[in-house]
């Protein structure tokens, strides 16, 4: 017994419905569920479409189901975190409301974006076969234009190589896809871990991956070469707070400690990627420029102080002309762990500082790598999280005096200053400090 959800904010409701008719269709489905934001307009149309279909000669043929989200979280803002808990709770609970006709507990909790062009069945067959396998979560991964995901692969799978390297987390393709289905037991551990219920916003996909790993579960990344075609943002302005709100979710977990154990992990193999993917620029290059000379304040400039050097300096530069290309991988990383240490969600300063620093670090990435091609760009992002990911590594195994081997587990106190020098000058990226094992997190340390 299967339920499909698709959370939804303002989306194309003739491409909702769609996605919604292919999920009832699908032999493994028992029941559709749209979670909406809000009543917004996009609410109100996709409410009345399901109710004039329902009505009509030709009715949907499995309960189709339709709630605005629940606010469960207290304090970050409401947004998918809540819609896709809502989801979690329905599911959980949906056999016990006779209104709903299951006459037993739903097995598997499928989550599909709402807004998804390219859905058809095979997404739904690939996550049901995984789960038939046996596997208790199963991730959707797919190519991405070269320009696309940078807050995953910057912000993300960073975050993951740095503080959890000798576990499974780095290998995730896309910790941040919010396609995947979850079984009954996936949902049952999700939801009895109060951070996943209190994590509103964008973090959610994050919270998500990584409580999957800490508590073991098992885990297929399946492919779908066709990609996912969807709605675009205007430029990086629109994901300002995605980018805050992802990286504040590495933040909150950065002490948190993951087995180092072997958990059962599977990827299925990757194939050539269609020249509509490989072509796409996703954002626009002038326009982004200019937001690095935007909205400074004195403030954030003192807030700079905290930065090694090269980070400063060429922020300070870029407030006045625009200067990018002191942001490479190095300089990223390095400035990655003053921002673990002192990143605060809540605090416009903060995260217009955070932003710029993101601005200049994918502006430097799009003219060294992308102008050189797709696979050359690819190949640039997957170095830097590799690199990254085997160097912390071996500073682990070596940093025994805070990270005893026997304790079998990574945290956030990842190396000490007794660490030996990284192996890394050959790849043209300094050692790194230690971070830091104290936290200076503002209010969201909960
Ligand atoms: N219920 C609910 N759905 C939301 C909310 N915000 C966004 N969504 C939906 O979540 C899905 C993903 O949002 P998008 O804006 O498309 O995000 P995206 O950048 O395409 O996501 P990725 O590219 O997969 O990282 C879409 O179906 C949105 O309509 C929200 O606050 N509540
Ligand atoms: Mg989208």
């Amino acid at each position: 017994m299967a339920l499909v959800c698709f959370p939804f904010k303002k989306e194309r409701v003739p491409t909702v419905l769609r996605n919604v008719d292919i999920a009832v269709r699908h032999n493994c489905v028992d029941a559709v569920l749209l979670v909406g934001a809000t009543k917004n307009e996009c609410y109100r149309k996709i409410y009345a479409a399901i109710e004039a279909k329902n009505n009509s000669d030709q009715p949907y043929a499995k309960p189709v189901h339709i709630l605005v989200q629940t606010r469960l979280a207290t304090v970050l803002r409401p947004g998918k975190g809540d819609g896709m808990n809502t989801a979690m709770q329905f599911f959980l609970n949906a056999h016990e409301q006779p209104a709903n006709h299951f006459t037993e507990p739903l097995k598997r909790l499928h989550f599909y974006d709402a807004d998804i062009e390219s859905f058809d069945h095979n997404w739904i067959t690939k996550a049901e076969d995984g789960a038939a396998l046996g596997y208790d979560v199963v991730r959707h991964y797919f190519p991405r234009s070269s320009t696309d995901a940078q807050v995953t692969w910057q912000v993300t799978k960073v975050g993951f190589a740095l503080l959890w390297p000798r576990t499974t987390l780095p290998w995730v393709q896309q910790p941040l896809g919010g396609e995947l289905c979850f079984t009954r037991r996936v949902v049952e551990a999700l939801m009895a871990e109060p951070r996943v219920m209190q994590q509103s916003d964008w973090g959610i996909d994050t919270m998500y991956t990584f409580f999957c790993a800490q508590k073991g579960f098992s885990l297929l990344e399946s492919y779908v070469p066709q990609g996912k075609m969807h709605a675009l943002y205007g430029g990086l302005r629109d994901l300002k707070n995605m980018l805050c709100e992802c990286f504040a979710a590495v933040q909150s977990l950065r002490h948190e400690p993951v087995s180092e154990e072997p958990t059962v992990h599977r990827i299925d193999p990757a194939t050539p990627v269609p020249s509509c993917i490989t072509e796409k620029i996703g954002y626009d290059i002038e326009k982004s420029m200019r937001l690095l000379r935007e909205k400074w304040t004195a403030r954030q400039k003192g807030l700079l102080e905290l930065f090694p050097e090269k980070a400063k300096c060429g922020l300070l530069r870029a407030s006045e002309w625009p200067e990018f290309m002191f942001m490479d991988e190095q300089c990223w990383v390095s400035a990655y762990k003053v921002l673990l240490d002192h990143f605060n969600v809540f605090d416009e300063d903060w995260r217009e500082l955070i932003f710029k620093m993101w601005v200049a670090r994918v502006l430097n990435y799009t003219m060294r790598h992308v102008t050189r091609g797709y696979h050359c760009a690819l190949q640039a992002n997957t170095e830097m999280v590799t690199r990254l990911h085997m160097r912390r590594t071996m500073e682990l195994f070596e940093g025994k005096p805070m990270q005893p081997l026997d304790r079998k587990v990574s945290s956030g106190h990842l190396c000490t200053p007794e660490s030996p020098p990284s192996p890394s000058s050959s790849w043209g990226i300094e050692p790194l400090q230690p971070l830091s094992p104290v936290t200076s997190y503002g209010r969201s340390e909960r």
